[in-house]
């Protein structure tokens, strides 16, 4: 019997550093051999720098994900017409001010996916998004073809992406596919800080999906010093997100369309919040699928 070993795969921190700092806390028991950072370690939380900064100091290597994508996209002009308006004012302020220009060198450099390859055991992909898009999530709405679709391309039996906030594993065949869920926002319902843990033993590997519950307190004080929330329905949405594990964005951006309303008016945020909080926590109104996530 070989000894074990066991990889840490982390996604989707989003600016919430009491959220890693849990997932840090648990490592420090786990004492996993490796840890991967499978994309979107910034925007959708008030601590994007910070929570880059640690991820540097650790060495962790990352993975890129689509919101590394839209600061590049705010850093360089890329975002069109509407990246002036009000409503966009917590990622431009990520892009333009409170990463410098070494963050997004850095950003810059990160691979699309990245291979876990160990002797005696299924070689592995990593992906935020699936082998076609950086914001295609892979999931349990895909049926087998679809999954199997989404992934293609990929050599490695064992594909992981990130991206949906929810924790998902399926088998195809001889395909596997995972998805470590969200530490920072998470949408399944659950608002602990949960990311995938991987034990290669046997010749294969075992998944475990930890959720790590913290006190998210600090978090919402973090977003009242930033200013943002009296400005901007998108760091309104981003916390409502945080409150209820609950993907927001798609459904508010189809609600607004519905009635008319200008995305950030306060009284659009108000409308839609009266008729989106009685749903399920983890369940999206409007019945909006998280592929065409985050804008
Ligand atoms: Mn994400």
């Amino acid at each position: 019997m070989s000894s074990a070993v066991r990889i840490a795969i982390v996604s989707d921190i989003h600016g919430n550093l009491p959220a890693l700092e849990a997932v840090l806390t648990d490592l420090a028991q786990v004492k996993p051999d490796r840890v991967y950072v499978n994309g979107d370690v910034v925007n959708r939380g008030p601590q994007s720098k910070e929570c880059l900064d640690r991820v540097r100091a650790l060495g962790w290597p990352m993975v890129f994900g689509n919101h590394e994508e839209y600061v590049l996209k705010f850093r360089h002009g890329r975002w069109g017409e509407d990246g002036q308006s009000p409503f966009w004012l917590p990622v431009r302020c990520v892009a333009e001010k409170e990463l410098t220009a070494d963050d997004i060198a850095y950003l810059e450099r990160l691979p699309r996916s990245r291979v876990i390859a160990l002797p005696g055991l299924p070689q592995i992909r990593l992906v935020h998004g699936s082998m076609r898009a950086l914001n295609e999530g892979l999931g349990p709405w895909m049926d087998d073809r679809e999954l199997l679709a989404a992934v293609d391309g990929a050599p490695e039996p064992v594909v992981i992406g990130a991206h949906t906030h929810r924790p998902f594993e399926r088998r195809v065949g001889a395909r596997r596919v995972l998805n470590s869920g969200a530490v920072g926002m998470p949408y399944n319902g659950n608002p602990a800080a949960q990311y995938l843990l991987i034990e290669g033993r046997d010749g294969d590997w075992q998944a475990e999906f930890r959720a790590v519950p913290y006190d998210r307190t600090p978090v919402y004080d973090a977003w009242a010093r930033t200013g943002h929330l009296e400005v901007s329905m998108a760091a309104r949405l981003m916390v409502y997100e945080l409150e209820t594990a609950t993907y927001h964005f798609g459904p508010y951006f189809d609600f607004c369309e519905q009635h008319g309303f200008d995305r950030n008016d306060p009284e659009a945020f108000a409308a839609y919040w009266q008729v989106s909080r009685d749903t399920p926590p983890g369940r999206a109104v409007h019945n909006h699928l998280p592929r065409d996530d985050t804008r």
